[in-house]
């Protein structure tokens, strides 16, 4: 099934439109059908020509009623754009068209109404010029007279071409449907319906009701008044529901999978169009057929942290819509962070926009472990993301970059510890969990690599290393200071002799892990293993050891070494015979 929703000034045929293709009545009230105007959603369906079910949700065009129109068109993949050919371009089809291009729908069709009342030449024109301008592109038009009929045949192959170009829904997506009608039908108990954009629902299903968290079961299925045991988006679809009272429903919920969201009341996000910069502190976010009052702290020039009055169940990449009721300012925004970090250091707003200034559309898992450090999968796909990569330990994701420093950060911590304690028999892992801010224990285990060892619960330092003799350590600090600014400059079996070392005196500093011997005669200073796994994280993966030599600013001659050891020491892993890729991928 699709659904496609209507958008337009008021007066301009909508819902008699509805009326002409599908012989139901969208207006559902009788104050709307009294007044002929269209005050909430109005939902009806038909079978195209090519035999695939359509369903339509009406909205109403006039400006007071905006926040049902948002509610009905939140969730709909697809528009029909409708204008009267005898009143043309109007303030309302500009804002509903404001509304479709800050959600970012891609897909619609231009139907020209009340065609039997004037020549729609000049209206289509002018509505194609429009609509041109924004993300629905260059949209097929259709002239119509809902009243003789006249173009209705067209419109529904219309339809049908618009439906095949969408998109395949998957039915494997996590399910959130924003519900936008709920009511109890005698012996049933309560129902509630909603446009069902993807996933699967299905009788017996456990579902949570976002944002009070009470747990439901689906009792029965219907879609399009057909009793079904299982329905995928993108469907319209009415829940009968075990486990909650009329009461405890209302438009703007959701039914939503357990474990796969998380209602969340402070997000990121990213600002669009032409009223975000004029946005003011206090607005109204829509989502799906959600409205809540939200407060807004820039951050950048696009980008904002919302706190929210209301909870709901987000996921990163959200489209949703930031209006000011009054002065009707608006911006289209798209969800970046869930569980954004508190700013409460000085700087951290302008340091977060820095970094959500360059993230992509789409947030990566990649980006968010950037920028969390660390995060369990579980975490990762409650906020919307699939993990890019295996755990590292336990099921705790990892960013490569912040995992390389704390492993250095761990070993500063022990040493300082040590020094201070020279009886105590190592920090305990506990106390270097605190330290080092790390969310459990088994971080700290899996960040303790040789020299360091565990024993006892305890994270302690080697023992004592032999001080080197005085004049092999002043060639170290020579050799550390000439490679300073080239860290992958080995100097070569001469210049060695130069700098004081002998090839006796290179072991013994080695194995004092003083310095790296690579290979016979290759030779770098100890913080070079770092800076290699720095560099090499930030290449696309996997890459070929002569990427990596380039990368790295040195030879072959170094290079090859260099890659075994880090293979050895377990930071990078053979892929094939010619590439390697980092054993934690790179962020991004
Ligand atoms: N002559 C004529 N009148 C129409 C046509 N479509 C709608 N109307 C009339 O226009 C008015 C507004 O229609 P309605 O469907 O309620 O508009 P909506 O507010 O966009 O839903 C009603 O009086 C309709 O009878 C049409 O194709 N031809
Ligand atoms: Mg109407």
């Amino acid at each position: 099934m699709h659904v496609v929703a209507t958008a337009g000034h008021v007066d301009h045929g909508k819902s008699t439109l509805v009326r002409a293709l599908t012989g139901m009545e969208p207006d559902r009230w009788a104050e709307e059908r009294r007044r002929g105007l269209t005050i909430d959603l109005g939902f009806a369906w038909r079978t195209l020509p090519s035999g695939r079910p359509l369903a339509f949700v009406d909205v109403p065009g006039h400006e007071r009623f905006v926040t049902n129109m948002l509610a009905g068109v939140g969730p709909v993949p697809a528009v029909m754009m409708v204008v009267a050919a005898d009143e043309g371009w109007m303030p309302q089809s500009a804002e509903h068209l404001s509304v479709i291009d800050a959600l970012g729908l891609g897909h619609g069709l231009l139907v020209v109404t009340r065609c039997d009342r004037a020549d729609p030449l000049l209206a289509v024109e002018e509505a194609t010029s429009e609509i041109a301008k924004t993300c629905l592109g260059q949209v097929e038009a259709v002239t119509v007279s809902s009243t003789t009929g006249e173009g209705v045949d067209d419109l529904l192959e219309a339809l049908d071409r618009l439906v095949t170009a969408l998109p395949p829904a998957r039915a494997d997506e996590p399910v959130r449907l924003w519900i936008d009608r709920a009511f109890t039908i005698r012996g049933m108990g309560t129902v509630v319906t909603g446009t069902l954009p993807a996933g699967t629902v299905s009788v017996g299903d456990e579902l949570i009701l976002a944002p009070s968290g009470r747990r439901v079961r689906v009792r029965g299925l219907e879609s399009l008044k057909k009793r079904l045991s299982s329905v995928s988006g993108v469907a319209r679809v009415a829940v009968n529901l075990k486990g909650a009272e009329l009461t405890d429903v209302a438009r703007g919920m959701a039914l939503v999978s357990p474990d796969r969201w998380t209602a969340t009341s402070t997000v990121d996000v990213r600002l669009r169009g032409a009223g975000a910069d004029d946005l003011g502190r206090e607005s109204i976010l829509h989502i799906g057929s959600a409205a809540t009052a939200v407060r807004l702290r820039r951050l950048g020039a696009e980008t904002a942290r919302l706190t929210l009055t209301t909870p709901l169940p987000l996921h990163v990449g959200d489209r949703a819509i930031m209006r000011d009721p009054g002065s009707r300012r608006m911006a289209g925004l798209t969800v970046l962070d869930v569980r954004p970090p508190p700013l409460n250091r000085r700087g951290a707003a302008a340091a977060a926009a820095r970094e959500l200034a360059g993230w992509p559309e789409r947030p990566t898992g990649g980006a968010l472990l950037r920028r969390h450090g660390f995060l369990k999968r579980a975490e990762l796909a409650i906020m919307g993301c699939e993990p890019e990569d295996g755990p590292v330990v336990g099921d705790w994701l990892v960013d490569p970059v912040r995992w390389n420093s704390l492993a250095g950060e761990l070993s500063e911590t022990v040493n300082a510890y040590a020094d201070r304690n020279s009886l105590a028999p190592g920090l305990p892992v506990e106390s270097a969990r605190q330290l080092l801010n790390l969310p459990d224990r088994r971080l700290v285990e899996a960040l303790v690599r040789p020299p360091l060892r565990m024993e006892g619960g305890r994270v302690h330092r080697p023992a004592a290393a032999p001080t080197l003799p005085a004049s092999l350590a002043a060639a170290v600090r020579r050799l550390e200071k000439e490679l300073e600014a080239a860290p992958f400059k080995a100097p070569d079996a001469a210049h060695l002799a130069d700098l004081g070392f002998t090839s006796k005196s290179v072991i013994t500093a080695a194995r004092a892990g003083a310095l790296l011997r690579l290979a016979e005669g290759v030779v770098l200073p100890v913080e070079a293993e770092g800076k290699a796994v720095q560099i090499l994280s930030r290449l696309p993966q996997p890459f070929t050891a002569s990427e990596a030599r380039s990368a790295l600013g040195t030879s072959r001659r170094v290079a090859i070494p260099l890659l075994e050891y880090l293979d050895s020491r377990g930071h990078t892993v053979r892929v094939d015979t010619s590439t390697r890729q980092m054993r934690t991928r790179t962020p991004g």
